[in-house]
C-alpha cells in the first residue's frame, strides 16, 4: 500500500480525551474515531489490526474443535423471557421495539439464542459434544464507557458456547477452552494470566478470567507468580489437556471479588497483586440455560437429559488495544509481528529524486511480490516526520532508503522493538525481510 494513496490520519498532539496509552496512541495513530460514546468507527489502519486479532482468535478455536457460526445482533426480547433475563439485565441491555411494536434487544451476549438454535436442532446425545461460536459485534449500555475501546459500549466478541450430555464432558470443553485461550494470547505476544473468578450475570460455579497485566486495567488480580511463568506451549488438543491444567489450575489465583486472603495460602508478599485487563472469561453453567429453556436430549437409555454448557467470551476489540498497553514507547506503538498491521514500513527519504524513487519502488515490488504487507511512505515530506509517523504506528520492521545510503550501496534497516539498524545492500534486506516472522494472514 502506498501512503500517498491511503487513508492515515495520524494526529500530531495528544488528544486530551484519551486517558490511557491505547486510546491516546489509537487515536493519534489514524486507527479509531469515536462516533458516539463509546462507539468507535475502525479506520484502515487500526480495522487490519482487528482481523489479524480475529485472524487468531478463529485459528485458534477452530483448532480446538470448536466451529464457526454467525448469529445476529437484534435479538427477540422473547427468549430472554423464558430465560428469565429480560428483566435481570437491566439498564445495560439496549432495548429496541420495531414497527409492529415487537420488542427486541441488541445483543450483550448470546446464551439464550444458541441455546434456542440448539434445542430445536439436536435431540440426541450421540450429536453431543458440540462447541460453537462466532465473532460479532456487542453492545453493553456502559454506564461509564471509557478508556477507548477498553469499555466500549459496541465491541466485537467472540464468543463460544459448548454442549455436553455430562459434567465429565462439560469439564473437557472447558479444559479445551482454557488451552486454547492461552495459546491464542500467547500468538498475539500478550502474556495472559487465568485468575479464578466469580460468575457474574453469565451464571454458574467455575469460570476463569484471562487477565494481562498492565497498570492501566480496570480489576485487581491476586495471583501466584509461577503463573506468569506459564510455558509459551499449551498442548494441543490431542495431548494431555488434564495434566496441563491441573498444573496451571493449583496455582492460586483470584479476581479481587473472590480473593480471601485468610483462604490464600501464600501470604501477601509471596502473591503478585496487580492491575488487570481481562482480555477474555469462560464459564461452566451446567443446565442453567438449558433447564429454563428445555434444551434436552436423548441419553443412551431413552431418558431426557438437559444439556451441561458452557460459554466463553474473548474481547476482540479490547485485546487489540491491550496488546498496545503492553507494547508502546513514547514514540508509539510496538506490534508483535502476528498481529502488526503491515510487516513493513518502507520509507522513501527523498520522494521525487529519480533514482531514490527508482530504488524504492524495487523493493516495494519485490517484497509485494513475495506476499509481504508493505506500507510504502511515497509522500513527499521531510524524513523527520516520516520516521516520526512510522514510530508512532509501529510497524515491527522500517526500510530506509535515501540517495546517500544508495550511493554506498545500502539500505537501512531498522526493527522497531528494539531500535536496532543495520546497514545492509538491498538483496541482504530483501532476504531478512522474506524470511522474517510474518503477520497472519488477513485471509
Ligand atoms: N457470554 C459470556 C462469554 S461468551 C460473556 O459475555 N462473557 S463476558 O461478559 O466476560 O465478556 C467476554 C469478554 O468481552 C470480556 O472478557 C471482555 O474482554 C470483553 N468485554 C466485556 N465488556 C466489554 C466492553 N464494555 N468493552 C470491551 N470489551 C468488553
Amino acid at each position: 500500500m502506498r501512503l500517498s494513496r491511503y487513508f492515515l490520519p495520524t494526529l500530531k498532539e495528544n488528544p486530551a480525551e484519551a486517558q490511557v496509552v491505547s486510546h491516546r496512541l489509537m487515536l493519534r495513530a489514524g486507527m479509531i474515531r469515536q462516533t458516539a460514546a463509546g462507539i468507535y468507527a475502525w479506520l484502515p489502519l487500526g480495522y487490519r489490526v482487528l482481523r489479524r486479532v480475529e485472524a487468531i482468535v478463529r485459528a485458534e478455536q477452530d483448532r480446538y474443535g470448536a466451529i464457526e457460526m454467525l448469529m445476529p445482533t437484534l435479538q427477540s426480547a422473547d427468549l430472554w423471557r423464558e430465560s428469565g433475563r429480560y428483566d435481570d439485565y437491566g439498564k445495560e441491555m439496549l432495548r429496541i421495539r420495531d414497527r409492529h411494536e415487537r420488542d427486541l434487544l441488541y445483543g450483550p451476549t448470546n446464551e439464550e439464542m444458541i441455546t434456542d438454535i440448539f434445542r430445536n436442532s439436536i435431540k440426541s446425545y450421540r450429536d453431543l459434544p458440540k462447541n460453537l461460536y462466532h465473532i460479532q459485534w456487542k453492545f453493553r449500555d456502559e454506564v461509564r464507557p471509557r478508556f477507548g475501546l477498553m469499555r466500549g459500549r459496541e465491541f466485537l466478541m467472540k464468543d463460544a458456547y459448548s454442549f455436553d450430555v455430562d459434567y465429565a464432558g462439560a469439564v473437557r470443553s472447558y479444559r479445551l477452552m482454557m488451552c486454547a485461550y492461552l495459546s491464542t494470547f500467547a500468538r498475539m505476544g500478550l502474556k495472559a494470566i487465568p485468575i479464578a473468578a466469580d460468575t457474574g450475570p453469565i451464571g454458574g460455579d467455575l469460570s476463569h478470567e484471562f487477565h494481562i497485566l498492565a497498570d492501566t486495567g480496570e480489576s485487581q488480580v491476586h495471583a501466584d507468580p509461577a503463573l506468569l511463568e506459564l510455558e509459551a506451549e499449551t498442548p494441543g488438543p490431542e495431548d494431555d489437556i488434564d495434566s496441563f491444567y491441573e498444573a496451571v489450575t493449583r496455582r492460586y489465583s483470584a479476581a479481587d471479588e473472590k480473593h480471601d486472603p485468610a483462604k490464600c495460602p501464600l501470604t501477601a508478599d509471596q502473591l503478585v497483586s496487580r492491575r488487570g485487563i481481562e482480555v477474555g472469561q469462560i464459564f461452566y453453567f451446567g443446565t442453567k440455560y438449558s433447564k429454563p429453556l428445555n434444551a434436552v436430549v436423548t441419553g443412551p437409555g431413552g431418558d431426557s437429559i438437559p444439556v451441561e454448557m458452557g460459554s466463553y467470551g474473548i474481547g476482540v476489540s479490547r485485546v487489540a488495544a491491550a496488546i498496545i498497553e503492553a507494547s508502546h514507547d513514547d514514540a508509539g506503538v510496538i506490534w508483535p509481528d502476528s498481529v502488526a498491521p503491515f510487516g513493513v514500513g518502507l520509507i522513501n527519504l527523498k520522494a521525487g529524486d529519480a533514482k531514490t524513487d527508482e530504488a524504492a519502488e524495487h523493493i516495494y515490488q519485490a517484497l509485494s511480490g513475495a506476499g509481504l504487507d508493505i506500507l510504502y511512505d511515497d509522500r513527499d515530506e521531510r524524513p523527520g516526520g516520516k520516521f516520526a509517523d512510522m514510530d508512532l504506528i509501529g510497524l515491527p520492521w522500517h526500510l530506509i532508503v535515501g540517495p546517500r545510503g544508495l550511493a554506498a550501496g545500502t539500505v537501512e534497516l531498522k526493527r522497531r522493538a528494539t531500535g536496532e539498524r543495520n546497514e545492509l545492500s538491498v538483496e541482504s534486506a530483501l532476504a531478512r525481510l522474506t524470511e522474517a516472522p510474518r503477520p497472519v494472514s488477513l485471509g
